[in-house]
């Protein structure tokens, strides 16, 4: 495939027509039924979904570990606006867990008269950029990222797949208090896991033991994610992820920004994020 068909365009920004097709992306948009009992993870690409598809099944299961250590993520908690969104989602019985990188103004027509509940995670953008590059790296059916410095200003103006990491957090940030949003960041899961299963049993209204906690705790390590075949993508073929430049599970840290970007990269992010978030009350990853 030629870089120029790596992506499709669809409502002005770029998708990996790997996993997304104009079809798929107007089913989720103007079709798809969202019901009342709904969970949606939602996420800017590199911000912790893949973390979340481990927690929220394990939170359903009382910490039973069998549905993440038998059932691939994406058939897990799939994605609604990829191909294979309808076929896996549209009969699948309540409560369905759902993943979308979408922005609230581009959800289903049908959640915003739903009771549909959604975890939002967000991360530092310059971690997000940082995983991005390296993904971009190892995946062949996305476009070559680069050098470091292009593809900063790739990142800033929104040239990325599913646009722009500012106009995401500015279009579900503001729905932050309402009852069916829970907002949660990367950092907080990496640093005190348990208090953010806490947020999630309260928000989701699901009863968790102690002992359920203690094996979600350890199950969703950032090295027992690793090892886990369901969920560290090593079922896909080398020739589309070669993990050997770059595991889809790479690091796993908050600040691995600062082995990547110059003081001047930095600087200029930086004045980018202070225009971009200005008046928006976010408080969060301004350095
Ligand atoms: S994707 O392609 O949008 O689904 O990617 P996503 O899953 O959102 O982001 C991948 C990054 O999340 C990291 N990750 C974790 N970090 C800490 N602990 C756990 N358990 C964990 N699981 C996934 C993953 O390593 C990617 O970040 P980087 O910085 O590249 O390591």
């Amino acid at each position: 495939m030629s870089e120029a068909q790596l992506n499709i365009v669809f409502e002005g920004l770029l998708w990996p027509s790997h996993v997304h097709s104009e079809e798929s992306l107007r089913y989720a948009r103007e079709e798809f039924q969202v019901r009342d009992d709904d969970v949606f993870i939602v996420t800017y690409p590199k911000s912790g979904t893949t973390w979340l598809q481990e927690i929220l099944p394990l939170v359903y299961s009382n910490g039973d570990l069998t549905p993440v250590h038998t059932v691939p993520n994406w058939q897990r908690v799939p994605w609604l606006e990829q191909k294979t969104g309808k076929s896996l989602l549209e009969n699948r019985p309540s409560p369905r867990l759902i993943t979308t990188h979408l922005t609230y103004h581009m959800m289903p027509k049908s959640f915003y008269t739903s009771k549909a509940k959604v975890v939002y995670v967000s991360r530092n953008p310059k971690d997000a950029l940082v995983s991005s590059f390296h993904y971009h790296g190892m995946a062949s059916f996305l476009e070559n990222p680069g050098t470091f410095e292009e593809f900063i200003d790739k990142f800033l103006e929104g040239k990325v797949m599913f646009g722009s990491w500012f106009d995401h957090i500015k279009s579900w940030w503001p729905r932050k208090d309402q009852d069916n949003i829970l907002f949660l960041t990367y950092e907080e899961l990496l640093q005190d896991m348990r208090s953010a299963l806490l947020k999630l049993k309260e928000f989701l209204g699901k009863p968790l033991s102690d002992d359920a906690i203690e094996r979600i705790v350890t199950q969703t390590k950032f090295n027992n994610m690793k090892q886990n075949k369901m969920s560290n993508y090593s079922f896909v073929p080398e020739e589309l992820m070669d993990q050997k430049k770059s595991n889809f599970l790479r690091k796993g840290i908050a600040g691995d920004w600062k082995t990547h970007f110059t003081t001047a990269q930095t600087e200029h992010f930086n004045s980018v994020y202070t225009q971009e978030m200005k008046g928006i009350n976010f408080p969060f990853y301004k350095d």
